[in-house]
């Protein structure tokens, strides 16, 4: 602390107190200088986790090919798919970025990543026999997307 006024040494302390507290955000940052940078603060703002708890396999391998298309605010594609290893082929058709998220009951078990306008992406996970429901979380003007109907039920058998 060279020549550091006491004043604001003092001010530097109580930040690095606060910091250590790890007090529940609002801190700007503007300090900086060597806090750990703490990634647990837990805040989960997006409604679901990134996890797959369901198999996958290379896509090549597909026993069907389901083709999805997401708009605001649908899904379009089947309501009955063959069980086994069964390949989305989602294709965003917009205007809106979404996503396509597999539940069994209220769980999560596949997540294919957002896809903006006119993207597509690929899912490829092992379905067994069941009920499902695809839900797209994507919140835009304070609403969450399947609230506003991406939300379809299916049947895999
Ligand atoms: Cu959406």
């Amino acid at each position: 602390m060279v020549g550091l006024p006491n004043k604001a040494a003092a001010l530097s302390l109580a930040f690095a107190v606060a910091l250590a507290v790890g007090a529940c955000g609002d801190s700007d940052d503007g300090a900086g200088a060597g806090a750990p940078s703490d990634s647990t603060s837990g805040s989960g703002d997006h409604a679901h986790n990134e996890t797959t708890t369901l198999s996958t396999f290379p896509p090549a391998e597909a026993e069907t090919t389901v083709a999805v298309t997401m708009r605001d605010f649908r899904f379009e594609m089947p309501t009955t798919v063959a069980a086994g290893k069964v390949l989305f082929n989602v294709t965003n058709e917009g205007p809106t970025e979404h996503e396509f998220v597999v539940f069994q009951g209220s769980k999560q078990v596949a997540h294919l990543d957002s896809q903006d306008r006119n993207e597509s992406g690929r899912l490829a996970v092992v379905l067994p026999a069941g009920r499902y429901t695809i839900k797209c979380l994507i919140g835009s003007g304070g609403a969450r997307h399947d609230k506003l109907g991406m939300v379809q039920n299916i049947t895999v058998e």
